[in-house]
């Protein structure tokens, strides 16, 4: 099992020829803005503010790397779905992951991070179809699911298969209920 609290920063780089230079599998996390990405990243390995977040959509802006317990580099990336002021958000984040995803050997996984009380809108859709295609594994993390309640789970899930994603690609995860942050942890050991 990877020792999740032994995590340190590594660096932010704006595109996949800065990434840093070792050979850990990496786990990239993507996601529309202001889903829970950095969040979670915190959440996960116990520290606080190792990963910057903010209640304002469009907060990470690089690509930035995470040295998990010397043996993973979780990346967290800039959302999805946001443009402010001209900076186009969307834009950054097509060509860097083109890039990313031209050199797809080192990416082990790719967690595609969801709003629990969101519907899936069509960059949601987009990205799971772009993943599918490239044959690069992912997995659904709804976040924030201190926010619904058992029924609301029970029809996202009944929502879910009616699209053909299978339960077993989904994991439901608050930072709030460090309990459901067990499952995410045992799949990236593996
Ligand atoms: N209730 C609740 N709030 C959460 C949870 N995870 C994240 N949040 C809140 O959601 C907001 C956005 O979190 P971030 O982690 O900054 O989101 P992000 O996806 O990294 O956002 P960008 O960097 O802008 O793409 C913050 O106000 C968090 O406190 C959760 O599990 N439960
Ligand atoms: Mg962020």
């Amino acid at each position: 099992m990877i020792n999740f609290t032994n995590t340190t920063f590594v660096k932010s780089a704006p595109n996949l020829a800065n990434a840093p230079q070792g050979g850990y599998p990496e786990v990239l996390l993507v996601g529309r803005s202001n889903v829970g990405k950095s969040s979670l990243i915190n959440a996960l390995c116990n520290k606080k503010a190792l990963a910057f977040t903010s209640s304002k959509p469009g907060h990470t802006r690089l690509l930035n790397y995470y040295n998990v317990d010397n043996k993973l580099y979780l990346v967290d990336a800039p959302g999805y779905g946001f443009a402010k002021g001209g900076f186009d958000l969307d834009k950054l984040f097509g060509e860097m992951m083109e890039d990313y995803f031209s050199k797809a050997s080192r990416i082990k996984r790719v967690l595609v991070l969801l709003d629990s009380r969101r519907e899936l809108n069509e960059d949601d859709v987009d990205i799971i179809n772009f993943l599918i295609e490239k044959e690069i594994k992912y997995t659904l993390v709804f976040t924030k699911v201190d926010k619904i309640n058992q029924s609301e789970k029970y029809h996202l899930l009944q929502s879910l298969k009616e699209i053909g994603v299978d339960e077993k690609e989904v994991i439901f995860a608050s930072t709030l209920k460090p309990r459901t942050l067990e499952p995410l942890r045992s799949l990236l050991s593996k």
